[in-house]
């Protein structure tokens, strides 16, 4: 009686637990890095310069302490980091492409055999451990001699951009079946000519950020296409951009359309173009970009015009969404004394917005990156509601920094699973399809302009052992803990949870409560009645 008892609770336990923390089967994890960030051997072989070996060997005192000519070491070490990503027990790994790896030049005028051969051997290394390898072509290292030629502000750059993915495509599409184009084109464009966060970081917020954006957007669409006339029938891969999406709500009510300009304008900039249905710039920003231009003496839009032609041949191009999402902010116009405006949207006169962060927000080492979990639904929410309810979303980064080498880094564990959290209620309340979540980072490493100082990762990596250790923190383990099961896994009560009293009215979590409720209700019943 008494084991037919534990068996029946212990079945409404778990299964009622289960069904509610558990990941939908087919659900992939897997963890991010990027070439610069990782690699080291800068200059091993024939490899040619790119815009971050350029910045950071020049501007040693600018980029805290270092540079990437060695980082992880990834270029000596990558079976460390394979070692590592089965340790972790990852459906996917997903890394980036160095482009002078493979074109020393820039151009199809050369190809490095070595080049071409270190990333053959990661990929089956990858692979041979039952993990798959997602590629990201371009994540941010572009050839310094494409820069020198006026970068991505050049429309000539989606041709060499389509150049340069051919070849990678006719090397590994048979053996990957997930690409990135284009890491996050709003750091590329608004954060490299707008925010000074990347290379080259040339300071021209006027124009630059928009051809960039403007070119960023073909060079994506062709190389899709390539891949969807080339490789698509003989591989059945899927290819897409990652976006950085910054959620943003208004600072209060009557701001509501403010912050959903704002969001236009980080967001809709860089995905209407491909994921609405009409295509194009976001209609109201457009408008409002167009108008302030001629305010200020301009004859066309400064958002330059896409035309017809150019318009078709970016809609469309994608297989699923890829988002990366680190952070959130509050939406309100701009007043005198709110200081320089420098980040994303807030670097747009014609905006004329302030973004703030609740400060009960939790900020670990990057300042910018205050979090907000709820954000992370509802901003899920908003791309459905903009670009399909069904549309297939990959988070392929989300993350937190730390300053110290603490192995128990609980603030992390925190990070994680709060965003996993709203992922499943995204998933089970609202009916997102969403495939896969992706931790950003496998192992510390050459966070850009902040160098080795945050560090991101899963692992601890050592920078002053040649051999770069590796070492597992705590979230490896609950990272791999929860591969492995599937389930979520309320680790501890977490301290710096709060409820948000101004979203209180729209509380996300009010539904999954009263399942609890009727969950534990139900419990209790039935070992009554076992019990009579
Ligand atoms: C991403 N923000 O960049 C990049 O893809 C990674 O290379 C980088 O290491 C990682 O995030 C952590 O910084 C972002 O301000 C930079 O919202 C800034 C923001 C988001 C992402």
């Amino acid at each position: 009686m008494l084991f037919l008892r534990a068996v029946v609770l212990g079945t409404i336990v778990v299964s009622g637990y289960g069904s509610d923390r558990r990941f939908p089967s087919g659900f992939k994890f897997g963890s991010a890095s990027s070439a610069y960030q990782v690699e080291g051997g800068w200059n091993a072989s024939d490899k040619g310069e790119s815009v971050w070996d350029r910045y950071a060997h020049d501007h040693p005192d600018i980029v805290v302490n270092g540079n990437g000519d060695v980082a992880c070491d990834s270029y000596h070490l990558w079976k460390e980091d394979i070692r590592i990503a089965h340790e972790l027990g990852l459906h996917f790994y997903r890394f980036s492409i160095s482009w002078t790896r493979i074109m020393p030049t820039g151009f199809p005028t050369a190809i490095s055999e070595t080049g071409k051969q270190y990333y053959s051997n990661l990929i089956d290394g990858l692979l041979e451990k039952g993990i798959e390898p997602v590629v990201t072509l371009y994540h941010w290292d572009l050839p310094q001699k494409l820069q020198d030629l006026g970068g991505w502000t050049n429309p000539l750059i989606t041709d060499w951009f389509s150049d340069y993915a051919r070849i990678i495509f006719s090397f590994y599409a048979d053996r990957v079946k997930t690409w990135i184009t284009i890491n996050e084109p709003i750091l590329i464009c608004d954060g490299a000519y707008n925010m000074e966060f990347t290379a080259p970081r040339i300071k021209e917020m006027e124009m630059a950020p928009f051809l960039c954006n403007k070119h960023t957007l073909i060079a994506h669409a062709k190389a899709w296409r390539i891949y969807d006339t080339e490789y698509r029938h003989k591989y059945h891969g899927k290819v897409s951009l990652t976006n950085n999406l910054v959620w943003m709500e208004p600072f209060t009510p009557e701001y509501e359309d403010l912050a959903e300009l704002a969001l236009q304008h980080c967001a809709g900039r860089y995905a209407h173009p491909i994921f609405s249905k009409e295509g194009g710039w976001p209609p109201l920003l457009e408008k409002v970009i167009a108008e302030y231009s001629r305010k200020q003496g301009h004859v066309r839009s400064r958002l330059p015009p896409f035309t017809k032609a150019e318009k078709e041949l970016i809609r469309g191009t994608y297989d699923f969404f890829a988002m990366n999402m680190y952070t959130s902010r509050l939406v309100r116009p701009s007043e005198p004394g709110d200081g320089p405006r420098i980040w994303f949207v807030t670097g747009s006169p014609e905006l004329n917005i302030t973004l703030v962060a609740d400060p009960r927000w939790k900020v670990g080492a990057v300042s910018i990156m205050p979090a907000y979990p709820v954000g992370m639904r509802r901003q899920i929410a908003w791309l459905r509601r903009e670009y399909g309810q069904h549309l297939p979303i990959l988070i392929t980064e989300t993350g937190y920094g730390s300053l110290d080498r603490n192995l128990d880094d609980e603030e992390r564990i925190d990070f994680i699973s709060d965003h996993l959290e709203q992922i499943l209620l995204s998933i089970k309340e609202d009916g997102a399809n969403i495939i896969g979540f992706s931790v950003w980072t496998l192992m510390d490493n050459f966070e850009w302009m902040d160098g080795y100082r945050s560090r991101f990762g899963l692992y601890d990596v050592d920078f002053k052992d040649p051999m770069r250790k590796r070492t597992p923190r705590a979230s490896a383990h609950f990272y791999s803990h929860l591969i492995k099961t599937q389930i979520l896994h309320k680790t501890r009560v977490r301290s710096h949870r709060h409820e948000d009293v101004r979203m209180s009215k729209r509380s996300s979590n009010s539904s999954s409560n009263f399942t609890g409720l009727m969950l534990l209700l139900y419990t209790i019943f039935l070992q009554l009645f076992i019990l009579l």
